[in-house]
C-alpha cells in the first residue's frame, strides 16, 4: 500500500473542524456586513450625512455674469417659509462670500458652484462636507442649532494657494439676522 502524502498525514482531513471554521468565518463576515450597514443607515438617517444626489449643471465660465450665482444672489436669502438659502461661489483661492451669515435654528439649503477647478467644502461641527465640481451645482441641507462661529475651509487641494482658501460661517440668533433685507437679496458678513 502506497504511503499517504506528507501534508495529508500532518493535517488529517477533519470534516467537522473545517465546517466549524467555515461557519466561524461566515458568521464574522456577516457580523461585519451588518455592522457596516448599521453605520451607513445610522449616519445617513440620524446624523443626516448624505451624498449629494441631484445632478444640476451650471456654466462655470459665466457664473458671475448673471443667473442664479450673480453677485446680488450670493450669500444668504430667506424664503417665504423662513428657511435660508445660501449661495456661494468657490474659486481659486477664496469663497465668495468669505463670511457666510446664517440664522440659527432654521433649515438651511446651501448651493455652491465652482468657477474653476474642483474644491472641497466643509463646515466644522456640522454634517456639511461635499465636493464642488466645476459644471455642477452642489446642494447640501443643514441646520445650525446654536449661534457661534464655524470655519469653512477648502479641503480639496485646488492649487498653489489652497491653504489660504478659508471662509467663516457666522451663526446668529434668528432675531439678530437681517431677514427683511435677505428676502430680496443675498446678505453676508463679508467686508
Ligand atoms: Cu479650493
Amino acid at each position: 500500500m502506497a504511503d499517504a502524502p506528507v501534508a495529508a498525514q500532518a493535517f488529517p482531513h477533519d470534516d467537522a473542524r473545517s465546517k466549524k471554521i467555515a461557519r466561524l468565518w461566515a458568521g464574522s463576515m456577516l457580523t461585519i456586513v451588518v455592522m457596516i450597514l448599521t453605520i451607513v443607515v445610522f449616519s445617513s438617517v440620524h446624523l443626516g450625512l448624505n451624498p449629494p444626489s441631484q445632478l444640476e449643471t451650471v456654466d462655470s465660465a459665466s457664473l458671475h455674469r448673471g443667473g442664479e450665482f450673480a453677485e446680488a444672489n450670493l450669500g444668504t436669502m430667506i424664503a417665504a417659509d423662513g428657511s435660508a438659502l445660501v449661495r456661494v461661489i468657490a474659486q481659486q483661492y477664496a469663497w465668495v462670500p468669505s463670511c457666510v451669515l446664517v440664522p440659527a435654528g432654521v433649515p438651511v439649503t446651501m448651493r455652491l458652484a465652482s468657477a474653476d477647478v474642483v474644491h472641497g467644502f466643509l463646515i466644522q461641527d456640522t454634517n456639511v462636507n461635499a465636493m464642488v465640481v466645476p459644471g455642477y451645482i452642489t446642494t447640501v441641507h443643514t441646520r445650525f442649532r446654536e449661534a457661534g462661529e464655524r470655519l469653512m475651509p477648502c479641503h480639496e487641494f485646488c492649487g498653489i494657494g489652497h491653504q489660504a482658501m478659508w471662509a467663516h460661517v457666522k451663526v446668529v440668533d434668528a432675531n439678530r439676522f437681517p431677514s427683511e433685507e435677505a428676502r430680496t437679496q443675498g446678505v453676508s458678513c463679508a467686508r
